[in-house]
């Protein structure tokens, strides 16, 4: 059935149709995001797995050497961190990807060990819940527990049922101001909970929220000329509109218009790609439950890596234009206000053009580090700043270093954001 979409939706786009009903990216510019984010697999380093559900869901070989490796690398990981190091989103995300794998994620086995995940998420997601109701707020975020939502659901698990009823009443709540990522995943979420629910009243409810936030999303595209809230946004917020097209009928969607934005668009990190390529594809995350994982649709077929020497593969970022040679000046300042004795401090810094806010925030802890020392920690969108000046962000608190240009918060983090001549970049201690 996916097969056939895929076929049809290639099909529609290499002839160029304009059809408002499917929409598909054109087959030449989803193998290239698909061979840049493959190119991100590595031995040895923390599996990605919305990287693994990505390929799935557009049709993987799962012969195909890289596949197994991550899904392998994905088992590993499963066993030996899912319990005490994975937040509920964590281990949400690698239940997707077992089941886009046609695995069992009740029964998990890697390195002599088998676990059970679904149990795991049911008891995390438990734990979400008793936050929300004692402080209002989940103990991740409403993101995650859209995932965790959303991974029971599929994998027939229950207790779903109260996290989709919350999620459905944050979602329809004049108080709450949720981002579009956010609010892209508690639709997908829900319209899996409203297809599998029996009692009448939360159907309704679910069906409500459902209806709101996508028809809030149609009006942002309509008002933006294609775009609901920012270009990394788009990718999940494309899913949703797709997965939830029973839901605003019959209003139409202008599903040419947002697929404009996002093919003009070059896409460079790996976690990027992995949630934008299902969209351009005509799928989304709800699919994740039943690929046939025996009759690969081959979507790229050139992109078999067999017997190509990793380092041949061109890494993420390949892409990009060269460095500028010119050197470039920008100012940098930190402030914390929230906690203890507030402090500020302001540097200028010159870097060659074409640098990373990261290599302008190590060019400041160089000149001055008693001031503008900092930590990152790796992700899977790359380098998160986790503390500066001494002062670390928490997600007890739910304080993090905020990152501003000209007022305006950046929409990249520092290790893909390349700050222009002069431009006045803030660190800023703030909550979320
Ligand atoms: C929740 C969230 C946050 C929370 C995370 C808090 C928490 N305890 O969960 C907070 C508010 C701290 C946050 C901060 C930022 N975020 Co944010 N965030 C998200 C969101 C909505 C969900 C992430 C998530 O929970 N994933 C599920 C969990 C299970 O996966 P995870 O891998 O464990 O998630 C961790 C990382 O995603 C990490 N993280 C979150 N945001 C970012 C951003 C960057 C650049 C990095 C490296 C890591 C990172 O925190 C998560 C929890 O530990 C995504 C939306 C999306 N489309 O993915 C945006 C998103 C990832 N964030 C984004 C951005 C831009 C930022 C900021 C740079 C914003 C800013 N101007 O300061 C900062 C990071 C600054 C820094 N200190 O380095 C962009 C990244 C785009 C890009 N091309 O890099 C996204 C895609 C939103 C968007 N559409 O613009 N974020």
């Amino acid at each position: 059935m996916l097969g056939l979409a895929l076929a049809m939706g290639v099909l529609l786009a290499l002839v160029g149709c304009t059809a408002t009903e499917h929409c598909a990216a054109p087959q030449d510019q989803v193998c290239q995001l698909l061979q840049r984010m493959e190119g991100s697999i590595k031995p040895g380093e923390v599996p990605n797995p919305s990287i693994l559900l990505a390929m799935s869901l557009l049709g993987a070989d799962t012969e195909n050497p890289n596949y197994k490796l991550l899904l392998q690398d994905i088992k590993e990981e499963v066993v030996t961190t899912a319990q005490k190091a994975m937040t509920s989103g964590q281990v949400a995300q690698y239940v997707l990807a077992l089941l886009s794998s046609c695995q069992d994620p009740r029964q998990v086995h890697a390195l002599g060990l088998t676990i059970d995940l679904i149990s795991i998420l049911q008891q995390k997601t438990d734990e979400e819940m008793a936050v929300l109701e004692d402080k209002g707020h989940p103990k991740t975020t409403l993101f995650s527990m859209s995932l965790d939502t959303m991974a029971l659901c599929l994998a027939r698990a229950d207790r779903y049922r109260a996290p989709a009823v919350a999620l459905a009443k944050e979602m329809l709540s004049p108080n709450s101001h949720l981002d579009v990522d956010t609010r892209a995943v508690a639709v997908l979420a829900l319209v899996c909970a409203h297809d599998n629910m029996e009692d009448l009243e939360v159907q309704d409810l679910l069906h409500e929220a459902v209806w709101t936030v996508t028809n809030d999303f149609l009006d942002e595209q309509e008002e933006r000329k294609g775009l609901i809230g920012n270009i990394y946004s788009m990718g999940l917020a494309l899913q949703a509109l797709e997965a939830s097209r029973d839901f605003y009928a019959p209003r139409d969607w202008d599903c040419a218009q947002a697929f404009a934005v996002v093919t003009s668009h070059t896409f460079e990190l790996p976690m990027a790609i992995a949630q934008v390529l299902p969209a351009l594809v005509g799928t989304s995350y709800l699919d994740a439950a039943t690929l046939n994982c025996g009759a690969p649709t081959d979507l790229c077929p050139s992109l078999q890596t067999h017997g190509v020497p990793r380092g041949m593969m061109s890494p993420p970022g390949a892409s990009q234009t060269p460095q500028e040679s010119q050197d470039i000046t920008v100012h940098y300042s930190i402030t914390n206000k929230l906690q203890g004795t507030p402090w500020h401090y302001s540097i200028s810094v010159t870097v060659p053009g074409g640098s990373t806010l990261l290599e302008v925030m190590e060019r400041a802890e160089k000149m001055d580090p008693e001031n503008f020392s900092f930590k990152t920690e790796q992700t899977s969108w790359g380098p998160f700043v986790v503390s500066i000046h001494g002062l670390a962000g928490s997600d007890n608190d739910r304080t993090y270093w905020q990152f501003l240009s000209s007022g305006k918060p950046l929409e990249q983090g520092v290790g893909s954001y390349s700050p222009k001549n002069w431009e006045h970049i803030q660190a800023i201690f703030s909550t979320y």
